[in-house]
């Protein structure tokens, strides 16, 4: 197991002051704070769950009028999409040009019906991480529930076989080993939001940390 309050602790620190050894860039494209790299760093909990496409399933729960299990074949055969967007991390970096394949979560969730009285979602990782978002966020069309990105399937590290992408957020928004999707009521706090994370994490605001909270 991870130390978690090492690795907790390293990465607020990180994402205070920044460690990128890159040339700090800035424009419309690049976040303040942020810099640009090429190189697609990993960030995780420091447990990559080994998921096959033959044992991965999304389970979409909650607040649904149709509880919806998808397994490798049902996910394949839906309408699958790419978008090309930017990612930035909150530990400063930011990765330009993402060609995210995959399948628009707006499609899925229409498969589940969500309620009326859904209006938060909590996204589920195969590594027991959380986060969570406003069902209306998950409403874009380039948020995607991705299986490839840069001509190529997600590799372990980065969240194969399925992750989310958020690209108005910070990366940490899109659950990697996406495991569930959960529709709430209430907002609850993911795995980093309950850890002092912004609970809304727009890059051009630079909503880093929650002290940066409007509440
Ligand atoms: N399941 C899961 N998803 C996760 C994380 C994680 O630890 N577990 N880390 C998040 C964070 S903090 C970031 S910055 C991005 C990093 O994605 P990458 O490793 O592909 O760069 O994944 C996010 N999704
Ligand atoms: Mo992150």
């Amino acid at each position: 197991m991870p130390d978690w309050k090492k690795l907790i602790a390293g990465k607020i620190a990180i994402a205070k002051k920044g460690n990128i050894k890159s040339k700090a860039t800035s424009n419309e494209r690049i976040p303040a704070g942020q810099t640009q790299v090429t190189n697609f760093p990993v960030l995780d909990l420091g447990v990559k769950p080994d998921v096959s496409t033959d044992d991965w399933q999304l389970r979409i729960f909650g607040l649904v009028e149709k509880e919806l299990t998808l397994d490798w074949t049902a996910f394949q055969a839906l309408n699958h999409v790419t978008d090309v967007s930017d990612f930035h991390c909150v530990t400063r970096w930011s990765q330009l040009d993402m060609d995210w394949q995959g399948v628009s979560v707006q499609d899925i969730l229409a498969l589940a019906a969500p309620l009326e009285t859904a209006k938060f979602v909590t996204m589920h990782g195969y590594d027991g991480y959380t986060t969570n978002l406003p069902l209306e966020a998950l409403l874009d069309d380039d948020v995607l529930i991705a299986h490839s990105v840069l001509g190529k399937p997600l590799s372990k590290e980065h969240g194969g076989p399925v992750r989310m992408v958020v690209p108005r957020r910070y990366a940490w928004k899109g659950a990697k080993w996406l495991k569930a999707i959960e529709l709430h009521r209430y907002d609850r706090r993911g795995f980093w939001e309950v850890r002092g994370y912004h609970n809304d994490a727009f890059p051009f605001e630079e909503q880093r940390f929650s002290e940066d909270d409007d509440i």
